[in-house]
């Protein structure tokens, strides 16, 4: 399975997540041009269209955000942005004027294969923490922590990460799509 990401954190997860399911992926490194859009699914069914255009086939494509309750759901779709800009440091000093520090993670997946276009999507609530904490994942995860767990993201393995994350739960989605079709 083809995915196309510049973001090897995320290729590790697919990577870890189609090896338990014994299917292979195969990494496209390459940035492609994110339109903005209101939404996660219209930021994905833009990519697809961009990369059929270019004639990429039977691939996919992940588009993630984070989107903190006291925020009104920023940075969600401008994400990638605000990693980029303020980072996780501005993220927690925003917060430092709100008690409420509800957040959910989502991810939309989007399947192009013989031609059709499938979106699977998986959230996960959490909250910030006051700092960041842990070493491994990648983005916000040394500040996301998912309910019911007193660990963030970067405290856990990519097989925890992947088995609570909204990225798990899309690549479930995927999988019983996949399953599916082959029976
Ligand atoms: P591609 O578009 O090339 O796949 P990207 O890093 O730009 O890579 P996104 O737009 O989906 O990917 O990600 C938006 C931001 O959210 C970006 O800063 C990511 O590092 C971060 N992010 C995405 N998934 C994450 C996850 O599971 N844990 C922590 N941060 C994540």
């Amino acid at each position: 399975m083809k995915i196309i990401t510049s973001n090897p954190g995320k290729f590790n997860e697919y990577y870890a997540f189609f090896k338990e399911i014994g299917l292979e992926a195969e990494w496209i490194r390459m940035k492609y041009p994110e339109i903005q859009a209101d939404t996660t699914e219209e930021v994905v069914i833009e990519s697809m269209n961009f990369l059929t255009s270019k004639g990429y086939k039977d691939f996919i494509v992940d588009d993630s955000g984070i989107f903190i309750d006291a925020l009104n759901g920023f940075p969600g779709v401008y994400s990638s942005y605000v990693y980029k800009t303020i980072g996780l440091s501005g993220i927690l000093k925003l917060l430092n004027d709100y008690e409420n520090r509800g957040a959910k993670f989502v991810t939309v997946i989007g399947l192009e294969l013989g031609g059709n276009t499938h979106l699977f999507k998986g959230e996960v609530r959490g909250t910030i923490s006051f700092e960041p904490q842990g070493t491994g994942g990648f983005g916000y995860d040394p500040i996301f922590i998912p309910e019911g767990m007193n660990k963030t993201f970067a405290e856990m393995s990519i097989e925890e990460k992947n088995s609570i994350s909204h990225r798990g739960r899309a690549m479930n989605s995927l999988k019983e799509f996949l399953i599916k079709k082959v029976i």
